[in-house]
């Protein structure tokens, strides 16, 4: 059940796609203490699940959170906000109901920060929507919510496929030598990213002829060889003379404005810029409609950067800032003039000040940018998504952005942004899965190996054994870092097998995938939402159900041989080297340490379920699925039900698509539907 509540004259976001009816009287469960603040007081073995895109842990008690879209590469733990605002939670425990805060302005989640066990959520001025979700279980909350805001975004099946990427590929050479030192190895891989320096002068929708002289040749290439490139594109426009999309955008007023109508500028990867006004239907479906330049190219992919907006500096306080240092020139710069010089040149970046200074035309209104702030990024990939509907009415587009907010997962995926090459990335990548599945983002995955800082072999292969599950699994990194392509290494070997176990697990990956979109249900899970009733489960943060029949427990410690693993109940245990080489065995209810040397990857199947596994390929293409080797844990019997399709149509029918696999008690195994595959149990 939900329940919908207004307070004031709120800005609609467009998240939700159900009609609601008001409620009136008094909001359930919270305490509203004042305009904007609610509170809600924990039970001490209250968990609080949700919030997506966010630091710490799964369980989100014991911090304080900010709703407000930040490029911040810091990904540590005193940070509050990152590139995503997802106003979702969950509160499991004495109480048990889902709380989402629709609101495009800035919303903080004290969520026992101040008071241990205190909850108070408090939203900057301008109205707010507050829906409250029940249910029987977190997971029929879950899907309450989720059926409230609409189907998640499908990417095509090649996107399941393994991507390399990496912010320094310069030119057509690079991207060449990409593919042929995978496809010489035989290394699976299914596209290739195109960073910013694809474009001229960083100008979007514009390909540099010095470096790619013939994208389109280029693209045509790579596809005859399963690979698909994937081009980024900015936020921002650059302000160029005779730039087709900067002079056209300022002659239409597309772009965000100041109070006194001029156009706002601001600092960015092309220098100085304006911002395209994604919230106005008609500069969204304008801006919408450029992509078209690089899908002509033979391209079927993107992604969206820079779209919190991020702002290296605007032009009107860089005025200033330069006025101060006039200023300092003369002075004698004592201890605190010269902190307060350097703080001057250090901190022009993504300013509150500047988020109050430029405007909108959101519906007819002029609106100030702050207060709706968290929907930038979701309106540019909104216009990216409605215009493919259009110009590729037939074909699934690969599109996923950095800056979110609940409502664009209809649209598109979300990476997770400027991660480091730490273990405990590892770790956070864990913890992001379920919150991010709760509310909405599906298809989504972690820079593998992490972007900043200097990766190790052993590093990228744990990371990898990780990214073998989520949908997104991309290995990028950035400018000035040990490179990180995994033929970098001396253990190939060991890197061919783990995406080679991708790539033979990708029917049961996509096919959870495509059942929890459709069914509207999280692809990953904590142990809780499966095992509510075990107290130990409930407080696991480092293991995840994904899909129906695997819990993972990866490693994530640096020179580790093993970890502890806790299992609610009886599982089988595979432990897989490749996708042929494995051990396996039967593992209690309980504790266990747990072998997992760097080449493995620890696979825990349920009783009674089934994982298909098929011959992986070079590509998602290849994958021959004529043959599937059945991991499985039979008690009494199993039944799985695969779900497959061409991978470029937009036709889901979900019963069309099923193929039912059983194994008996007695061994025998069955299958029925659309495929007729062989089937033996290993
Ligand atoms: O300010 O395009 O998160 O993936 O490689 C850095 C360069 C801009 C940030 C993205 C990252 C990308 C990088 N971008």
């Amino acid at each position: 059940m939900i329940q919908k509540y207004i307070f004031g004259t709120y800005i609609e976001t467009e998240a939700v796609v159900k009609e609601i009816a008001e409620s009136v009287g008094q909001i359930p469960y919270l305490t509203k203490e004042s305009d904007h603040v609610f509170t809600y007081q924990m039970g001490e073995d209250d968990i609080v699940y949700g919030l997506g895109e966010s630091i710490r842990g799964m369980n989100k008690r014991g911090w304080v959170y900010e709703a407000y879209c930040n490029d911040d590469p810091n990904h540590i733990e005193n940070i509050r906000s990152l590139y995503g605002a997802h106003n979702f939670f969950l509160v499991d425990g004495a109480e048990t109901f889902g709380v989402f805060v629709d609101a495009p302005q800035k919303v903080q989640f004290d969520i026992g920060y101040t008071e241990r066990e205190m909850m108070k959520i408090t939203i900057a001025e301008g109205g707010y929507v507050i829906y409250i979700v029940e249910g029987d279980s977190p997971s029929e909350i879950v899907r309450e919510f989720r059926s409230l805001i609409g189907r998640s975004y499908i990417p095509p099946k090649w996107a399941f496929g393994y991507g390399q990427s990496r912010w320094g590929y310069k030119n057509e050479a690079d991207i060449r030598k990409v593919a042929e030192e995978y496809r010489k190895r035989d290394m699976p891989l299914d596209s290739i990213y195109l960073d910013i320096d694809y474009m001229e002068r960083y100008k979007d929708f514009t390909v540099d002829k010095e470096k790619f002289p013939d994208l389109k040749g280029l693209a045509e290439d790579m596809k005859a060889q399963g690979i698909h490139l994937v081009p980024i594109i900015d936020a921002a426009v650059k302000v160029e003379e005779g730039y087709e999309v900067y002079e056209e955008g300022l002659e239409k007023g597309y772009f965000c404005k100041k109070e006194n109508g001029d156009v706002f500028t601001a600092g960015v990867w092309p220098g100085k810029s304006h911002f395209p006004d994604f919230l106005n239907e008609e500069a969204r479906q304008w801006f919408g409609k450029r992509y078209k330049v690089l899908l002509d190219q033979g391209i079927e992919g993107f992604w969206n950067d820079m779209n919190e907006p991020a702002i290296f500096y605007s032009e009107d306080h860089m005025r200033e800032v330069f006025e101060k240092l006039e200023e300092y020139k003369s002075k004698n710069l004592d201890v605190d003039t010269f902190f307060a010089m350097k703080d001057l040149v250090l901190q022009t970046a993504n300013r509150a000040e500047d988020y109050r200074s430029f405007y909108h035309n959101y519906k007819g209104e002029n609106i100030c940018h702050d207060r709706v702030h968290n929907l930038y990024g979701y309106y540019m990939t909104r216009a990216a998504q409605e215009a493919f509907e259009h110009l590729e009415p037939e074909k699934r587009i690969l599109m996923y952005s950095r800056a979110s907010y609940i409502g664009m997962h209809r649209y598109g995926g979300i990476w997770t942004g400027d991660n480091q090459s730490w273990w405990s990335h590892i770790l956070l990548n864990i913890h992001q899965l379920p919150g991010l599945n709760m509310c909405g983002f599906l298809y989504t995955g972690a820079d593998l190996g992490g972007f900043g800082s200097d990766v190790t072999e052993d590093l990228l292969m744990r990371w990898l054994e990780l990214g073998i599950f989520t949908p997104l699994m991309r290995n990028h990194s950035a400018m000035g870092t040990r490179e990180q392509e995994i033929y970098r290494f001396g253990n190939e070997e060991v890197f061919c097998n783990i995406l080679g176990l991708r790539y033979a697990l990708l029917p049961y990956i996509y096919s959870e995938f495509m059942k929890a979109v459709l069914k509207e249900e999280m692809m990953f899970r904590p142990l809780a939402f499966i095992y509510p009733k075990d107290v130990q489960a409930r407080n696991v943060e480092d293991q995840l159900m994904v899909g129906e029949s695997i819990m993972i427990a990866p490693v994530y410690t640096q020179n580790a041989k093993g970890r502890y693993v806790y299992l609610p109940e009886e599982m089988k245990l595979y432990r897989m080297r490749s996708e042929a080489d494995m051990d396996v065995e039967v593992l209690s209810a309980g504790h266990h340490y747990v072998k997992a040397e760097l080449n493995e990857t620890l696979i825990f199947i349920r009783p009674d379920h089934i994982v298909p596994l098929a011959k992986a390929g070079q590509c998602v293409e290849k994958i021959d699925v004529s043959k599937l080797w059945l991991l499985s844990f039979i008690k009494d019997g199993a039944q799985y039900e695969l779900y497959d399709d061409d991978g470029y149509s937009k036709d889901y029918n979900v019963e069309a698509h099923l193929t039912k696999i059983t194994v008996e008690k007695d061994g025998r195994v069955g299958i029925d539907g659309a495929m007729k595959s062989e089937c033996v149990v290993v």
